[in-house]
């Protein structure tokens, strides 16, 4: 069951090497919500396959989540493979389906990943809406997890030290955090949201985590950053919505767009 995942990224990465006609790429960035926009600034577009041209993989369901892999080469000659949008484990397609992405990058020979996602903040006190926030760890409250069986990974530094570091010399004021993950597609209550609080969390949403963990199980070096978009329900008296994520998109493209250019040139 598993194997036939592997077996089938396999043979995405085959039809995506083909597709894109290069053999290798440096580097894969996922854009999350609130990304999109972003991924303008990385580099000159080579090439625009279709999710939908590639075997396992299915068009997102969501709003402002796109629905290609962009081929970019950047201004230093590094080939990027940017996901614009991803698939998400509340739209039920399973959890082989929310990693496919990762294991067919990793496939294709990438070796660094950037895991990018909008995200609500737990900590108003120090976060403002449309700071980036670099994960520095994470709690995996999906209840899923992409790995079956006895393949006991490490995930004593998931997210790379060495990348953080990279990152905050190109912009010293990023803050980090621990992102929490819930498999959604309901936000949290603000009981929930005390709640993750009290567990040390400083950002939540419903991705990354599970794609983070398949980079791992493929050896990637993983890269994460949360767009803070909304405050966590609760904590600022107004309702959530996800309009509100794909408009702080849009005001902070620009400032994402650079530093994901400027990171991607210094990997
Ligand atoms: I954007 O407040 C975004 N995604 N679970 N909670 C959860 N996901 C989110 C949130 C949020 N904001």
């Amino acid at each position: 069951m598993t194997k036939d995942a592997y077996t089938l990224a396999g043979e995405a990465a085959a039809a995506l090497r083909s597709a894109a006609g290069l053999d290798t790429f440096d580097v894969a960035l996922v854009m999350g919500s609130g990304w999109v926009p972003a991924a303008d600034a990385i580099g000159e577009t080579v090439r625009e396959i279709p999710f939908t041209d590639l075997p396992g993989f299915r068009a997102p369901a969501v709003a402002g989540h796109g629905g290609k892999i962009r081929v970019v080469r950047t201004s230093s000659g590094r080939h990027a493979l940017i996901f614009l949008g991803r698939t998400h484990l509340y739209e039920g397609l399973g959890v082989d389906a929310v990693v496919h992405g990762v294991r067919t990058a990793a496939a294709a020979g990438v070796r660094t990943l950037v895991l990018t996602n909008a995200a609500g903040g737990l900590r108003p006190e120090t976060q403002n809406v449309g700071d980036p926030v670099l994960i520095s760890d994470h709690i995996n409250l999906t209840g899923a997890n992409p790995i079956t069986g006895t393949t006991f990974i490490d995930l004593t530094e998931v997210y790379s030290r060495r990348l953080r570091a990279l990152v905050r010399e190109v912009d010293p004021s990023l803050a980090e955090g621990v992102y929490v993950a819930f498999r959604g597609p309901t936000y949290e209550t603000p009981a929930e949201i005390r709640m993750l609080r009290t567990l040390g969390g400083d950002m939540v949403g419903m991705s990354t985590v599970l794609e983070a963990i398949a980079a791992r199980e493929a050896g990637l070096e993983v890269l994460g950053i949360s767009l803070v978009t909304n405050p966590g329900a609760g904590l600022s008296g107004e309702p959530l919505n996800h309009e509100e994520v794909l408009e702080v998109g849009r005001a902070t493209a620009a400032r994402m767009g650079v530093l994901l250019a400027k990171v991607v040139d210094r990997l």
